[in-house]
């Protein structure tokens, strides 16, 4: 059975386990917190979370995974047949991790976890990398319902687990709502909001939450 190595609260483990929920997968989950401890980079060479267990071995990097997941496993398709429309899904889904998700992970530590405060000239960057990443958003996801059309597909789960939580980092740190002129995204969010396996997994994430918590205090440093 497939092992899905990772923690409630990262989104990018949350993003797998969206797929093998939707998929009616099969898989164990395995806690795992990435770090730079040997036996971490043994599995995970950039000591990341998620890592996949598979029968052949460990995979790391969510794209490659969901590949994986999405070329081995059975269950609902979460890329179109036509190569130009999978080549479209991929380009949004890469585009949302590069342009939305990375900038906004520099402000996680200060906006979600009351820690260390940003260094300005990171902000300053993260807040004009933000504005370019939800234009381009806008310009080229559909919601239709999906972030890429009728299909659920890849780029809903990179929408899912990275707008929420831009959104949040553009309202509290730079007093913008990225969202406010994108009626089909915080529709989409609200679509979602009511998928059971969405709930289970916000449900996990809620319960793993306090010793999470304590743990990032501990180490008094996290990257989510
Ligand atoms: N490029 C990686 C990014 C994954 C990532 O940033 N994971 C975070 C948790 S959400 C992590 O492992 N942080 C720990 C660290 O950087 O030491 C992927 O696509 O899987």
């Amino acid at each position: 059975m497939l092992k899905l190595y990772g923690f409630a609260a990262s989104n990018y483990f949350n993003m797998v386990k969206l797929a093998l929920l939707e998929k009616d997968v099969p898989f164990e989950t395995v806690p795992f917190h990435g770090c730079q401890n040997p036996q971490i980079l043994a599995v995970s060479p950039r000591g990341k979370v998620p890592v996949l267990e598979t029968e052949q071995g460990f995979l790391s990097e969510t794209d490659a995974i969901l590949d994986f997941i999405e070329e081995t496993q059975p269950g609902i398709a979460l890329l179109p047949t036509d190569p130009f429309a999978r080549a479209g899904v991929r380009a949004l889904a890469k585009e949302i991790e590069l342009y939305i998700e990375l900038p906004a992970r520099v402000c996680y530590v200060e906006v979600f976890f009351g820690g260390r405060p940003t260094p300005q000239a990171l902000k300053d960057k993260a807040e004009r990398d933000l504005l370019k990443g939800f234009a381009a958003l806008k310009h080229r996801a559909q919601f239709a319902p999906y972030a890429a059309g009728e299909q659920f597909t890849l780029a809903d789960l990179y929408f899912l687990y990275s707008v929420d939580l831009a959104v949040d980092v553009g309202k509290r740190l730079f007093g913008i709502d990225y969202l406010a002129d994108m009626p089909g995204a915080r529709a989409l969010l609200e679509r979602f909001a009511d998928n059971p396996s969405v709930q289970k997994i916000a449900a996990d994430r809620q319960a793993e939450a306090p010793a999470f918590l304590e743990r990032v205090r501990a180490v008094g440093n996290t990257n989510r």
